[in-house]
C-alpha cells in the first residue's frame, strides 16, 4: 500500500525474502496500479495467498482491497507492516477481513508463515503471528530483530525508475542501518523499541551497503544517495567507515538525516570531505521547553542553532523537520516560536507539517483520552502534509502561507 513516488522498503524485503525461500510472487504497489486492477488481476486468479504491507493511513484502502477481493474469489488474506506492528491482534478483532497478520520484522516470519499453510510448520510457532484458532484470537511472541548481515538483496527491480530517483531532487533513497535509540512521544519508532529493546538497532555490513550503492548508482543514475535511515549517526564509528568507504570506493555525493546532537566539527569535516552535500535535521518545535516537555526531545535550541552553523559552513545543504498544530500547547505562539528559530538557523529548506497521532504513540493517547481526532478528516487525508486530523482545527491556509514565506526559492538543491 503505497500512497508516495518512492519505494516500499519493508514490502519489498519481505518479497525478497520469499523469493529466496523458493515462492512465486506478483509485486503489486498501489502506487502504480490501481485499487481496482489489482482486484481485478487477483480475481482472475492464479493466487493462493494475499499478502499486504501497510502503514496506517493507507489501512482503509488495504481493507477495501480485501473487501473487494473477498466478494470475488476466496483467498486467504495477510497484513504485515507498521499498522499491524502498531495495532496487534486487536485488527482481527475489529475486522474479519483480514485472516491473520504479523506483528514485527517480517523477513523470517513470512517464511515460517508460508511454510506453516503449507503443513510445514506449526503457526503458533511462526514469529509474530496473530491468527483464529477454533474462534479464539490468538497472538505469538515475536522472534528476534532481523540480522541484516543475512538479510535478502533489495529488490529494486520491482519499483519504477521514477520511484527510485525522486522527481524533484535526484535524490535515490537507499540505506544502511535500522531503527533508532530515541522514543519521541509522536513518533512510532517506541513502539519497534519496545518489542526489541536495545537489539532494535542495526547496521549492514558495509561492503554490501558498498556494493548496493554501486548498483543503484550505475542502474538509476542519481543525484545523490540519500540515506533515509532515522538514526545512521547513532553508532558514529559505523556512520565515519561508512562515509569514508563511499569517498574512497565510490566517490559520489551523498546525503542523511540526523539528530543535531550527533553533529561536530570533527563529523562535519569527515561528512564533508567524503561527499556529504545534504543533512536534514529535526527542529520539530522551536520552544524548547515545549519540545523537552512534551515532545520528549532534549535537545537545547543552542545545540540546533550550532548544528545548523557547522553544516552550513562545510557548504552541506541542510532541511529543518517541523510541525505546527500539536494538540497541546498554544499552537499561534508555538508556530511563531519555530518560525524563529527556523530564522535564526537559515536552514536552505524548512519542511513544514502537521503533527499527525499515529497510533501507538504517546501523543495519539494524549488525543485520544481527550477526544480530539476528527475521524472523518483522518479518512480523508492520508498524511500529515495538508490538513490537520483534530476537531476543529483548520491549518491548510496557514501552512501554506509558512512555507511560501521560508522557502522562497522552493527545495532549490544543487551539487
Ligand atoms: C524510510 C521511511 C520512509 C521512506 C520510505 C517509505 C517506505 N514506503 O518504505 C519515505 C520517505 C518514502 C517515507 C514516506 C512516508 N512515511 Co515513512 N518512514 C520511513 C522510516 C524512517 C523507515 C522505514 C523503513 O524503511 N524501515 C525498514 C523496513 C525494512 O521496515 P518496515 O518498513 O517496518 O517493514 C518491516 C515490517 O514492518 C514488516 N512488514 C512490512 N510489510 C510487511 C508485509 C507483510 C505481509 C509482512 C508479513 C511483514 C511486513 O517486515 C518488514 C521488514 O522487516 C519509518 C520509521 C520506522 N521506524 O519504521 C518511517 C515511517 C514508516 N513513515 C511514516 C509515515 C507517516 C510516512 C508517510 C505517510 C509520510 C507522509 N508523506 O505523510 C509517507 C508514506 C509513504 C508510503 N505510503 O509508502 C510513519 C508511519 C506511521 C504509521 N503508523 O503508519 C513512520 C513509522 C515514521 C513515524 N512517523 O513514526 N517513509
Ligand atoms: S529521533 Fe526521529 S526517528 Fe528517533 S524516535 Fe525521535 S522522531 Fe522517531
Amino acid at each position: 500500500m503505497n500512497n508516495e513516488m518512492n519505494v516500499g522498503r519493508g514490502a519489498g524485503y519481505v518479497a525478497a525474502s520469499l523469493t529466496r525461500a523458493g515462492y512465486d510472487l506478483r509485486f503489486f504497489d498501489t502506487m502504480f496500479i490501481k485499487p481496482a486492477h489489482i482486484v481485478q488481476a487477483v480475481a482472475l486468479g492464479g493466487y493462493d495467498l494475499l499478502m499486504f504491507s501497510s502503514m496506517s493511513q493507507m489501512f482503509p484502502l488495504a481493507l477495501d482491497i480485501m473487501r473487494q477481493v473477498s466478494d470475488r474469489v476466496r483467498l486467504p488474506t495477510v497484513l504485515g507492516g507498521i499498522h499491524a506492528t502498531i495495532m496487534g491482534k486487536t485488527l482481527l478483532e475489529r475486522h474479519s477481513e483480514i485472516g491473520c497478520l504479523i506483528v514485527g520484522e517480517g523477513e523470517d516470519a513470512a517464511v515460517s508463515l508460508l511454510h506453516a499453510l503449507e503443513g510445514r510448520g506449526d503457526l503458533g510457532k511462526v514469529p509474530g503471528l496473530a491468527w483464529r484458532k477454533d474462534g479464539v484470537i490468538r497472538q505469538n511472541p515475536l522472534g528476534p530483530a532481523q540480522d541484516l548481515a543475512k538479510s535478502p538483496l533489495f529488490p529494486w527491480y520491482y519499483f519504477p525508475h521514477q520511484a527510485i530517483v525522486q522527481a524533484d531532487s535526484g535524490f535515490a533513497y537507499v540505506n544502511a542501518t535500522r531503527g533508532c535509540p530515541y522514543n519521541c512521544t509522536y513518533c512510532c519508532n517506541g513502539i519497534y523499541l519496545k518489542h526489541y529493546g536495545k537489539n532494535y538497532l542495526r547496521f549492514r555490513p558495509l561492503d554490501g551497503v558498498i556494493e548496493e550503492l554501486a548498483f543503484v548508482h550505475a542502474a538509476y543514475g542519481p543525484k545523490l544517495m540519500y540515506f533515509g535511515d532515522e538514526m545512521i549517526l547513532s553508532d558514529m564509528d559505523y556512520a565515519a567507515g561508512l562515509f569514508e568507504a563511499i569517498k574512497s570506493q565510490l566517490d559520489m555525493p551523498y546525503g542523511c538525516m540526523a539528530r543535531v546532537e550527533h553533529i561536530n566539527p570533527e563529523m562535519i569535516k569527515l561528512m564533508s570531505e567524503t561527499g556529504c552535500r545534504y543533512l536534514a535535521m529535526g527542529v520539530e518545535c522551536g520552544d524548547e521547553d515545549f519540545r523537552k516537555r512534551h515532545l520528549r526531545r532534549f535537545m537545547s535550541n543552542e545545540q540546533i542553532i550550532s548544528a545548523f552553523n557547522m553544516a552550513r559552513k562545510a557548504g552541506i545543504f541542510t532541511t529543518s523537520f517541523n510541525m505546527i498544530g500539536f494538540p497541546l500547547g498554544d499552537d499561534a505562539y508555538l508556530t511563531e516560536a519555530t518560525v524563529e528559530l527556523n530564522q535564526k538557523i537559515q536552514p536552505d529548506y524548512v519542511q513544514m507539517t502537521i503533527f499527525y497521532p499515529f497510533p501507538g504513540t504517546r501523543m495519539y493517547d494524549y488525543c485520544l483520552e481527550h477526544d480530539l481526532i476528527d475521524e472523518k478528516k483522518q479518512a480523508r487525508l492520508q498524511g500529515y502534509h495538508r490538513e490537520s486530523v483534530l476537531k476543529g482545527v483548520v491549518l491548510e491556509k496557514r501552512l501554506n502561507m509558512l512555507r511560501r514565506m521560508l522557502n522562497p526559492e522552493g527545495f532549490n538543491f544543487k551539487l
